[in-house]
């Protein structure tokens, strides 16, 4: 029997290139190209499977160009790059990789609360310049993190990881603010006290935004909710571009109404608001808290065994819209 078409859209590690090519007809993009949703419809005529990452956007009008399609892997735990209700509509299943990424995730996120509150990234910059002439009692004095309170918006598995973080290693009293409440023993574990948003806004130190983007958490963080918070607060968003107003954000730094913000990815991204970039009090990073070798690599062998679980086995791993797969 032939095997499936598949697109590997992306470069990926050469071992998930070679487990796709024993069970797949792939046409894969190692040279890493840019494009447009046109040249990616025009390569995926023909495929039943496409790997995807949160880069390609599967929407009506590629799935209208493309009716042989049958499954989108995303390598991605997040999937607004789907619009998952056409992909039913169409009978295309989309899968995403949910846990294999979650620790890694909330360790980058701690990471970047730490090195906003601390203000690593700026001192870095003032050292590196040769600004360096001296000691000084309050040199980038920073926020104090141990013992503080640490709010989470949008408490996942990886937002429960960050809480744990916070509350069983640096002391941290954890209010969270989610859709739905967690159920008492996650709460216990997590050390977590749930309240209301604008109470969140309010009382948090350090406030991590973890929640997934769609079109209810589009600018969730504005300028109205940016103004809740603490003149000394720090905000980190992991989660999404989108979900933070970033020119509401780079007016709150400038002017000082919050203290510092840590951001891993921008409305727009890879293009970051100009204004951000005027700020000395925010660190910035290229999209990479899922970023280890280990676990990209364990992200990108459940987007393939995703493929190979419902192409060569009708079964997949981690379904998103299982409806499109009817009563089996
Ligand atoms: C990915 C992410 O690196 O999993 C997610 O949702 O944001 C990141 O881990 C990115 O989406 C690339 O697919």
């Amino acid at each position: 029997m032939a095997k499936p078409a598949v697109l590997l859209a992306r470069a990926v590690f050469p071992e998930i290139l070679q487990l796709l090519q024993e069970h797949f007809d792939l046409r894969h993009n190692q040279a890493d190209e840019a494009w447009t949703p046109q040249q990616l419809a025009a390569r995926l005529q023909g495929c039943t499977g496409a790997f995807t990452t949160g880069s390609e956007r599967i929407d009506a009008a590629l799935l209208d160009a493309c009716p042989q399609l049958k499954v989108c892997a995303n390598m991605a735990v997040g999937f607004n790059n789907f619009d998952l209700k056409a992909m039913t509509a169409h009978g295309v299943l989309g899968t995403n990789t949910p846990d294999v990424l979650t620790e890694t995730t909330a360790d980058f996120g701690f990471a970047l609360l730490m090195a906003t509150a601390r203000r690593i990234s700026e001192s870095e910059h003032f050292l590196r310049a040769g600004r360096w002439d001296r000691w000084r009692y309050d040199m980038f004095a920073g926020a104090e993190v141990h013992g503080t309170t640490l709010g989470i918006l949008g408490m996942g598995r990886i937002g429960q990881g960050i809480a744990r973080r916070g509350a069983h290693g640096f002391g941290m009293k954890v209010v969270y603010h989610n859709r739905s409440r967690l159920p008492p023993e996650l709460e216990a574990d997590c050390r977590a006290t749930y309240v209301g948003k604008d109470e969140l806004l309010r009382t948090a130190d350090h406030l991590v935004l973890v929640l997934p983007y769609s079109a209810e958490s589009h600018h969730a963080m504005g300028a109205a909710e940016l103004a809740l918070m603490k003149p000394t607060a720090t905000l980190v968003n992991i989660a999404r571009g989108g979900i933070v107003d970033d020119a509401a954000l780079a007016a709150a730094l400038r002017d000082k109404r919050i203290a510092a913000a840590g951001l891993d990815v921008f409305e727009g991204e890879p293009k970051v608001h100009p204004d951000l970039l005027q700020v000395p009090n925010v660190v910035l990073t290229p999209h990479i808290a899922s970023a280890t070798i280990t676990t990209r690599m364990a992200m990108a062998r459940l987007a393939a065994d995703n493929l190979i679980g419902f192409l060569v086995h009708g079964k997949p791993l981690t379904p998103l819209n299982p409806e499109v797969l009817g009563g089996s």
